[in-house]
This record gives C-alpha cells, sequence and structure tokens, in this order.
C-alpha cells in the first residue's frame, strides 16, 4: 500500500507539520512534559521497562505472556524542534524483515512507510520532556515488534505467548474515547485541566490514532472547516484565518488497529485543543482528518 499520496494530498499541513502522528513530518511542535502524571501510575498491572535510545528500543524481552501491560519508558528528553519520540508496538506485514521494515521508513521519513496500512498496530507509549513516559497497553499473542515513532530505526521482535486473560483489569480513567470512520469520539467523562488518563479504542475497521494540538483559545468548527477546506484546495489562509502557527502539537496517542484499545496519560493545562487523525484512507489516500476525523475540545 502506497502512503505517499499523503504528501501531495496534504502539502501546506505536511510542511506544517501538523500533527501527523509518528510518521508525519517534524515540524514546529514540542513533546508534551507529562512528569506530573508519573504520581498517577495505574497499580496492579505487569510492567515493560524500555529505554528509547538513539538506535532503537532496549529492554524488551524476546518473550512475555499474552496480557495488559503497563509499559514504562525512559530516554534522553526529546529536543522540542525534533518532534514527538517514544515506543511503537505493532506486528509487522507477514513475509517482511525487520531490516526491510526499517529501511523502508528510512525511505519514507516524510509520508510513513509503505507497509504502514498493512501493520497491526498495538499503540504506544510517548516521551516526555522529563525523560520517561507510559502507557497501558494490550499485547495478545502473535510475533510483535517495538520500535521508536516513525520506525526507522531497528524494529525489536518479541514473542507474546499463551492466551489473551479474559478478566484484564480496568484502567481508571476520566475520558473515554473511541475512535471510528471518520469520527474522534468521547463516549464518557470530559478532560480536565491537570493530569487526565485517557482510554482509546478503535471500533472502527481502518487503523487511526489522534493526534492532539494546542489552538487558539475559542477556535471554532468553523475555523477548522475553513482550514481544512483551504489545505485541499492549495488556498492561502484568509485574513483571520488559522495557520501553521496556531497549532502546537502537544501529544499524540499512536496508531491503533480495529478492535484494539490503549490507555495514555496527557497533562493539559485549560484551553481550546484540536484532536484529529491523519492515517490515510486505503482507498483514496486522503487523511482521515480531511474526511471529518477530528474534534475540538474545551478544557475548563
Ligand atoms: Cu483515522
Amino acid at each position: 500500500m502506497n502512503t505517499r499520496a499523503r504528501v501531495t494530498a496534504l502539502p501546506t499541513l505536511l510542511a506544517a507539520g501538523i500533527g501527523l502522528g509518528a510518521f508525519g513530518n517534524l515540524g514546529a511542535v514540542f513533546a508534551q512534559d507529562n512528569s506530573a502524571t508519573a504520581a498517577a501510575l495505574p497499580e496492579g498491572f505487569p510492567e515493560l521497562n524500555l529505554t528509547v535510545e538513539a538506535d532503537g528500543i532496549k529492554g524488551m524481552p524476546a518473550e512475555t505472556a499474552a496480557g495488559r501491560y503497563l509499559v514504562k519508558i525512559s530516554g534522553t528528553a526529546p529536543d522540542p524542534s525534533q518532534g514527538l519520540t517514544g515506543a511503537l508496538v505493532l506486528q509487522l506485514p507477514d513475509g517482511l524483515t525487520l531490516e526491510e521494515a526499517a529501511a523502508d521508513a528510512q525511505a519514507h521519513t516524510d509520508s510513513g512507510p509503505s507497509w504502514y496500512l498493512d501493520a497491526h498496530w498495538g499503540g504506544g507509549v510517548q516521551l516526555g520532556t522529563n525523560g520517561s513516559g507510559w502507557a497501558v497497553l494490550d499485547l495478545t499473542p502473535g510475533d510483535w515488534v517495538v520500535t521508536t515513532f516513525y520506525g526507522t530505526t531497528m524494529p525489536v521482535a518479541f514473542k507474546v505467548t499463551g492466551d489473551m486473560p479474559t478478566d484484564l483489569t480496568e484502567v481508571a480513567t476520566n475520558v473515554q474515547i473511541e475512535l471510528s470512520e471518520m469520527t474522534i469520539q468521547i463516549k464518557g467523562g470530559a478532560f480536565v485541566a491537570g493530569d487526565n488518563i485517557v482510554s482509546v479504542r478503535n471500533v472502527g475497521a481502518q487503523l487511526h490514532f489522534v493526534d492532539i494540538s494546542k489552538v487558539p483559545d475559542g477556535t471554532t468548527t468553523d475555523q477548522i472547516d475553513d482550514m481544512m477546506e483551504r489545505e485541499m484546495t492549495g488556498t492561502p489562509p484568509a485574513e483571520g484565518g488559522l495557520t501553521e502557527a496556531d497549532f502546537v502539537e502537544l501529544a499524540y496517542f499512536p496508531e491503533i488497529s480495529a478492535g484494539v484499545g490503549q490507555f495514555q496519560p496527557i497533562t493539559l493545562e485549560a484551553g481550546t485543543y484540536f484532536l484529529a487523525c491523519w492515517a490515510p484512507d486505503p482507498e483514496t489516500q486522503m487523511p482521515h482528518a480531511m474526511m471529518g476525523m477530528w474534534t475540538l475540545v474545551t478544557v475548563e
């Protein structure tokens, strides 16, 4: 599956680096400081402790039992100008070697690897500006890899064994999000100023993710509609219209395939936030956000 068409579909947004997840380009973004959320670590889950290094993820056991894991990562705090970083867990398409997967991703840092839509995505963990991060992820039986955002480092293979427990412990969350074609719906709870723990579940058929950017207080759906229209037609911003500078990427809840859920912490200040999925439609390559997969959230 060729995802390069995302570039031609979205030249201005791509150039601006607005909210494109792990496989967007690097732009004027800064990483979330989630140090405060460390205090709220969920308890009662088996843990994986990984480090994010320049040449990939370290510390993953070769084999682990199926289950719901608290995945903690640490590493050198990301340079805010270099975009978000962290760990992704996924199952590569059958027949693709680790070397081929990494080489393909390295060749397509602007658009995502050509295997993007054919992988099975299990979510991931963002590295905060404090040099740590966590998420709760479900590891189902099978052959998995863990790699860094953008997939450009050599993936580390691991095997998940046994059966998925039927009595998975719930994570205490204050907001529950469901993703589908082409919606980001808050099904329960609400984002609050301060620490949040978010349930993100893909109830659709395609893979989705959530990219979260701070936008000017009071940004309206009409303004976002106008921006999307301009991006699709390549029209420059009108007087008073939103520009790239109005979007500050804060966080990213990584790719999850159909039926997959994950639990993510995020610390927010009061204000207005733009949540969007930029995964490409398999048929048209149109980014989901352009097909309406976005929402505005006001945090009081
Ligand atoms: Cu989507």
